[in-house]
């Protein structure tokens, strides 16, 4: 990076000129942002080519994270912070009369996910970089990321997120790069010799041209490349044939119909419709990312035999797994290896992790739809499938119900999680209590069949965005106590503990999470209108909205708590702020219901003066990254609260430890090792176990109707969403009310309503220790190291992909 005061400012100036031939009083904010980026993207682009260099050079093995998702966040100050000149830069900006953060908020913030996954993903990218392992990104260009949340009339709507609308300062076109996707057709086959040849006809051709992404580490030289794929028409055959002939409006139809590939992300978080775009997409981003490994790889090595030993491919969940039928047909027909030479190939250099037990998110694709879209996929899947049941069967002879359990394809349908088992050798997990759930439950038979195959990998986060960067002060006293050592060694944090109970470090630490609360409470006044006292306890629960997240069971209680106050105004209850923030996938009723739920409820409570301002609620709109990193280093409490066994890691709870939030949460996920790093004394954990909800399932057992009638606050809550309690017409939360009643609570919200409420008690009790909770807070800040994702990458490297760090030396 530049260092220079003077050099860096001529350099802007300069950028300014060429690029928008202006001088800094006639530039535009936006001129001025993107003149500042391109300092910082020049730099970079030094370091990138002689990363790539040396990684060719050396020829390390290298990793790709295959994604359909990556939800980065903006890069602008991630940059800064990481090069070490976010100071440098912004006096000499004020010295030319330019405010940073203002230039900061220019920049567009990429929603190219939809939570926890895509959030991963990018955490794993930044992780990979500063670790200093050779990993790349492979994911698509959507034009539009997930769509933007308003909240009107306390509906959420949707609009368009046209992130690339002012242009994205950060990618780099490659057209150079790309490479031609089939889709369609017919596949001939004839035999040359001993071998057999496919050859595609009457297919239609995309192309897939990659726009570069560079994923810088921290100090240490090393930039690694996100490729995002973006498709676009074949005008010179096809295309040009027809406008030859005539067929304008044809060709034109054609031309558009392909964009569409790279259009939009579909929004739905854990909840899977087998639509035909989605596998197009699919199929789209993963042959194009194998066909440019490949094209790379060959540059270097000619036996494609070593492909194990010089390449890792990672599927990010099942949204990839066409990539085990696709690594087969090049390896085939393009390289012409046999098919056991293939299948070892493919299986040894692609690994596969699991994101969910809800089988509601598990995609199956119909027989028909995969055949005629991708049929020489479907082939190979096909034959997959036989060789699979083969060896099933001389293992199960005549365990008809097992085989079909496994098959590959079964019923019609082809199911992408059984083709990543078998097409993979490494299957994880993302919590210990995930991966177990996989291995005794949802995986067990191919566990039996496979056992070396899985294992566990705990998510973590990159503490650099989620401390360095999002929470500053707090970074810079845990330097000024224990060195900047734990920015490149998280595990470091743990000496933090040391200071728990000193007094003088509490009270910083103390004045700095009040300082960040009084940040949040402007932003919340500007947003909303309320006015929120940063004194009162900052309740926060922020994650995509979903049943088995039990939004619900937080709003419960919050009406419960309502209900006490209205009561009793004197109620000695540490005045709090409920803050919600999330989206929900546009065609998810309850979930949409849940937010207006929210929303009313916030109305009426905000405005009602009996209470003595002990209560707010708040619910923000258009939950992001950035947001998050408002709302994490503001929060005292961090809430965790799904049905036990359903959430199979969350990261958003690492995030508020990180930032000395304290947890309430059921044993589920990650919770499980968040409570073990800390203790039972520094967190708030109740309800059933993942055990409890399995043998609830299993053996019936569960009457919604008897907690119902046997508990009043919980009677009365219920009855408030249908009675004409709530300002909004009588009827509309009725589907809420029979979710809970008539359908049997499925999450058992009304179950753990009263643990639910009793840890809250108790967490009130400990708040008004004020010593004691910023105690935990440090301890929980001082064990959050292990949920660095720096931690996960070493272990997905050390014991998945085979890799190891490679130092790149300057320029
Ligand atoms: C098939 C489809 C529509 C689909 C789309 C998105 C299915 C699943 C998803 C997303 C899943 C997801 O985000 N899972 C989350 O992954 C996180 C990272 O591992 C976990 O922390 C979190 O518990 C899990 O819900």
């Amino acid at each position: 990076m530049l260092m220079d005061k003077d050099e860096f400012k001529a350099i802007f100036v300069n950028n300014l000129q060429t690029m928008f031939g202006k001088g800094i009083e006639e530039a535009s904010i936006n001129n001025k942002y993107m003149a500042l980026s391109r300092v910082i993207r020049d730099c970079i682009s030094k370091n990138w080519m002689e990363t790539n260099k040396q990684y060719s050079e050396t020829g390390v093995k290298q990793v790709y994270y295959f994604s359909m998702e990556f939800l980065l966040g903006k890069a602008l100050d991630m940059h800064l912070v990481n090069g070490g000149v976010k100071e440098i830069y912004r006096e000499a900006l004020e010295e030319l009369g330019i405010d940073l953060n203002e230039l900061e908020k220019q920049e567009a913030d990429p929603g190219l996910g939809n939570g926890g996954l895509g959030r991963l993903a990018a955490c794993f990218m930044e992780s990979m970089a500063a670790v200093g392992i050779p990993g790349h990104g492979c994911g698509i260009r959507y034009t539009y990321g997930l769509f933007e949340q308003k909240i009107v009339d306390h509906n959420q709507v949707e609009l368009p997120d046209n992130w690339l609308q002012d242009g994205y300062a950060w990618e780099f076109r490659k057209a150079d790069k790309a490479v031609e996707v089939k889709f369609g057709g017919t596949i001939n086959s004839s035999q040359q010799g001993e071998r057999w040849v496919f050859t595609h006809e009457n297919y239609e051709a995309v192309l897939a041209v990659p726009y570069d992404v560079p994923l810088a580490g921290y100090h240490n030289n090393t930039v690694n490349t996100l490729r995002l794929w973006n498709a676009e028409s074949l005008h010179d055959t096809f295309d040009l044939a027809s406008f030859n002939r005539g067929e304008y409006l044809e060709a034109m139809e054609y031309r558009s119909s392909v964009g569409l590939i790279s259009k939009i992300l579909y929004p739905q978080d854990n909840f899977y419709e087998g639509r035909l775009l989605r596998l197009k997409q699919q199929y789209f981003f993963v042959s194009a990312g194998l066909q440019s490994i490949i094209r790379r790889y060959k540059k270097r090595y000619s036996s494609m035999k070593q492909l194990p030993k010089r390449v890792a491919v990672h599927i990010n969940d099942t949204h990839p797994a066409i990539a085990v039928p696709e690594l087969m047909r090049l390896l085939m027909d393009q390289e012409e290896l046999s098919w056991d030479d293939a299948w070892k190939i493919t299986t040894e250099t692609i690994s596969y992790t699991n994101h969910t037990i809800m089988p509601e998110a598990l995609e199956t694709w119909p027989v028909e739809m995969f055949k005629s879209l991708l049929p020489r996929m479907y082939m190979i899947v096909h034959e997959i499938n036989e060789r699979v049941c083969r060896s099933l069967w001389d293992a199960y002879p005549g365990d008809w119900e097992r085989i079909r359990s496994m098959a590959v394809i079964a019923d019609n349908m082809v199911h992408m999680a059984r083709l990543a088992v078998v097409g993979s050798h490494s299957v994880n997990g993302v919590a210990q209590i995930h991966t177990d759930i996989l291995k005794e439950h949802i995986m067990s038979n191919f566990h039996k069949f496979y056992p070396k195959k899985f294992n566990n990998k705990t998510n973590g986060i990159t503490h650099r965005r989620w401390l360095l960067k999002a929470n500053p002060e707090l970074a810079g006293i845990i330097t000024d106590c224990i060195g900047s050592g734990w920015i490149t060694d998280p595990q470091k944090l743990e000496e933090f503990g040391r200071f728990d109970t000193d007094k003088i470090i509490q009270e910083k630490v103390r004045k700095v999470k009040h300082n960040n609360k009084k940040i949040l409470a402007k932003y919340i006044k500007e947003k909303t209108g309320v006015t929120i006292d940063a004194r009162s306890i900052f309740d926060v629960h922020i994650k995509r909205i979903h049943s088995y997240k039990r939004q619900i069971l937080n709003v419960f209680h919050i009406m419960d708590l309502y209900n006490r106050l209205k009561e009793n105004p004197s109620l000695a209850i540490t005045p709090r702020t409920f803050i919600f923030a999330g989206k929900a996938a546009p065609g998810y009723y309850i979930a949409k219901q849940t937010i207006k739920l929210i929303s009313v409820l916030a109305s009426l409570i905000n405005k009602d003066k009996d209470i003595k301002g002990k209560l707010k609620v708040i619910f923000l709109e258009n939950y992001s990254v950035s947001l998050g990193e408002l709302l994490f280093p503001a929060a005292d409490v961090s809430e965790q609260i799904s049905t036990a066994s359903k959430e199979a890691s969350g990261t958003g709870n690492m995030k508020f430890m990180l930032n000395g939030a304290v947890t309430i949460g059921t044993l589920d996920g990650a919770n499980v090792e968040i409570h073990d790093a800390v203790g039972d004394d520094n967190i708030f954990i109740f309800g059933l176990t993942s055990q409890q909800v399995f043998d609830y399932y299993n053996h019936g057992g569960y009457d919604a109707w008897q907690v119902y009638s046997s508990d009043i606050r919980i009677k009365t809550v219920l009855e408030q969403l249908v009675n004409g309690f709530l300002p909004y017409q009588r009827e509309e939360f009725r589907p809420l009310y029979n979710s809970l009643l008539a359908d049997n609570d499925e999450f058992f919200v009304l179950r753990d309503f009263d643990a639910y409420a009793k840890a809250q008690v108790e967490l009130d009790k400990r708040y008004k220790q004020k010593n004691k909770w910023i105690e935990m807070s440090i301890h929980n800040i001082a064990q959050a190291g292990i949920f660095s994702s720096d931690r996960t990458i070493c272990e997905y490297s050390r014991d998945i992909w085979h890799t190891k760090p490679v130092v790149i030396t300057k320029p």
